[in-house]
């Protein structure tokens, strides 16, 4: 239930829009609002390095490959270095996992109680023909006492305890879209006066949509509930549309209403996206703005992690197209 008293009026910048959430809140403290003007911050940086990618040597591969086994390129590990340094510098959190480094990055800060899973640009091998991308982030509460070792407990959360969650997408015009918990909201970056400006309250996933948004190519390895789904698609006469950007997908259906699905595949016998910094972000902001995200079968935010790159496959979108999509699982 979205909460009139913070609505807040379009133009309103980040900064105070967030002051005035924390300060419905009284559980809320600062270190919340400073760890989301800090990730705002990183992703200002990683947006002018985007927008410059074409004229200075930034493109590219640089001939190394990540955790994923995935071709690493230039702008992927310049993304991660931002975000860690900005989440590292600012006191708030005590580890994140990132779908850069293998090993969860402790911070130093045992005091701090917040952990972070990021994936700090999705997309990259969309950067060298200009297709958007994005960054996407949890922040969970530590379940372990400040000042003890981090543990495993503390990393591997389901999705349900994010305490936050957003993206940023790097495209005709950069936007942070985030959710506390109480409602989804849009900030649209103004490059010239370095601000976030609110430009979508109170964001809602149409409950119903006309587009779906899957890979075909890999249609001959599609398990026979998700090839019905796609016939079901077709006869409906909804449009497909794949950006092969997650994050511009999943943008794109929740203004205008639609699905996105990343199967199991021949390839990906899991799906091909990451429960922890892909998967559970985007279907917190997706349930907080009416919509449904799950894996075939369950919610997604109620799996349990095991491992910290974990992938699941992934059917997230308006409510009463996912709810089609599982009755042919069933
Ligand atoms: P495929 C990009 O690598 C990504 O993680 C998502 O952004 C995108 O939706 C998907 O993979 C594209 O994967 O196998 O369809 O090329």
């Amino acid at each position: 239930m979205e909460d009139s008293r913070i609505a807040a009026p379009i133009g309103t910048n980040l900064d105070r829009f967030i002051n005035a959430k924390e300060q419905h809140f009284a559980y809320a403290t600062g270190e919340l609002s400073q760890l989301l003007r800090d990730i705002a911050l990183a992703g200002k940086v990683v947006n002018r390095e985007i927008n410059k990618a074409g004229l200075i040597n930034i493109s590219g591969a640089i001939g190394t490959q990540n955790v994923q086994g995935e071709e690493q390129q230039k702008l992927d590990v310049l993304s991660n270095i931002r975000f860690i340094r900005a989440l590292t510098k600012g006191g708030e959190v005590c580890a994140v996992i990132s779908e850069e480094d293998e090993q969860v990055i402790e911070t130093g800060s045992e005091s701090a109680k917040y952990v972070v899973a990021i994936d700090p640009l999705d997309g990259s091998s969309n950067i060298d023909v200009n297709v958007s991308i994005g960054t996407i982030f949890s922040i969970y509460r530590r379940v372990s006492l400040v000042d003890t070792p981090i543990t495993k407990e503390d990393v591997l959360q389901k999705g349900v305890e994010q305490i936050a969650a957003g993206y940023i997408l790097y495209g005709s015009s950069t936007m942070l879209v985030y959710t506390t918990g109480n409602g989804v909201n849009g900030f649209t970056y103004e490059p010239s006066l370095g601000e976030y400006f609110l430009s979508h309250p109170n964001m809602k996933l149409p409950e119903e949509g006309k587009i779906y948004s899957i890979n075909e190519g890999a249609y001959n390895s599609f398990e026979k509930p998700v090839k019905e789904y796609i016939s079901h698609c077709r006869k409906s006469n909804y449009s497909g549309r794949y950006i092969g950007s997650l994050v511009a997908d999943f943008h794109r259906n929740l203004l205008k209403g639609g699905i996105y699905i990343y199967p199991k595949t021949h390839s990906a016998p899991n799906g091909k996206l990451r429960l922890m910094y892909e998967c559970n972000c985007l279907a917190f902001i997706a349930e907080q703005a009416g919509g449904t995200a799950t894996d075939g079968e369950k919610r997604i935010m109620e799996i349990q992690p095991d491992e910290l790159h974990q992938r699941v496959p992934f059917f997230v979108g308006s409510r009463k197209m996912v709810e089609k999509a599982k009755t042919f699982f069933k």
